[in-house]
């Protein structure tokens, strides 16, 4: 079985799991809480990664809940069908996960005082990362090559939109207090002390071995092997699609667009790039 795009506000998503119905609902009336912690990311950051490292922390560093629960009922997708039922039936402080533009995103979110997490990465990684991913996952339209969704990519044509687009929208909430903006790569850099920010941020105090246990638990070779983060019981529910695949094939390694770029689309990249990203100070991202 193959799949096509389903189109909302005339942003293409996957064509499984997601429905016009509960995106429209989703994005007008589903109500952020207080209390609620809200992970924000493009696809293709590391938003796995982030979700069992704020489990872990959740849960001072036991392993019990990632080791019991899948992790998407853990820190469940707004916009899935799944996520926003499950969300709506959950009354405890919530961890909600998504990857919405800030212009899609429910508006109760800007009058709340929730936690919000934004995870950014590399948007050249982003896009390697991204064509594997549909390359081989059987729900969204495949690409034909690299060369293809590099374009796709570039024009925003793409699951979820434009990367560019998506960065811009929600670093307009950056001088928040409620906002921690994160990325991809410090968290591969210095795991360690980046959960130890996010503890902090949250308002979280944990001991020396609970955030060894956080940090040693969310590493990428222990999530590979937990079959509630792996994906590897999906194949048996009705997310019936190969989906283990897709997060866990490989470690992400930041740089790796090196060794897919070519000389050409590497400047093509960093002329857009420029482009786009006018106006925002180059500390604010921590990549070349
Ligand atoms: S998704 O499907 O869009 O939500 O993907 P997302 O989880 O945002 O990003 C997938 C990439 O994150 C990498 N990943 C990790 N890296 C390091 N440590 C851990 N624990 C970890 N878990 C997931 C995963 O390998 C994907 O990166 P790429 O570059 O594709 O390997």
């Amino acid at each position: 079985m193959t799949y096509e795009f389903l189109w909302f506000e005339g942003l293409s998503f996957p064509d499984f799991g997601f429905s016009s119905e509960v995106m429209k609902e989703a994005c007008t009336k589903f109500v952020i809480k207080d209390e609620d912690t809200v992970m924000v990311s493009y696809p293709k950051s590391g938003t796995h990664w982030l979700i069992e490292i704020l489990c872990l922390i959740h849960s001072k560093g036991d392993t019990k809940w990632i080791q019991s629960v899948p992790i998407w009922e853990r820190s469940p997708w707004i916009e899935t069908d799944l996520g926003y039922k499950l969300l709506n039936e959950n009354e405890r402080p919530r961890l909600l996960t998504s990857h919405l533009p800030f212009h899609l995103f429910p508006k109760s979110l800007f009058t709340s005082k929730a936690k919000v997490l934004y995870l950014m990465r590399n948007p050249k990684d982003v896009l390697v990362s991204g064509y594997y991913f549909w390359t081989t996952s059987k729900f969204s339209v495949k690409p034909e090559s690299v060369e293809q969704y590099f374009k796709w990519f570039i024009q925003g044509n793409v699951p979820y939109g434009s990367w560019f687009e998506h960065i811009r929208g929600w670093m307009s909430m950056r001088h928040r207090e409620n906002i921690l903006l994160l990325s991809y790569e410090e968290l591969q850099k210095d795991p360690r002390s980046t959960i130890e920010k996010i503890c902090q941020f949250l308002g979280q105090k944990l001991n020396p071995e609970e955030l060894d246990s956080v940090f040693k638990n969310s590493s990428f070779q222990v999530m590979k092997q937990n079959k509630m983060s792996n994906y590897e019981i999906a194949q048996s529910s009705d997310l019936s699609v190969d989906l283990m695949c897709l997060s866990f094939m490989f470690p992400g390694i930041c740089g790796d667009w090196k060794n897919h770029f070519t000389v050409a689309q590497a400047e093509a990249f960093h002329k857009v790039y420029q482009e786009k990203m006018a106006g925002f100070p180059k500390d604010l991202f921590p990549w070349e």
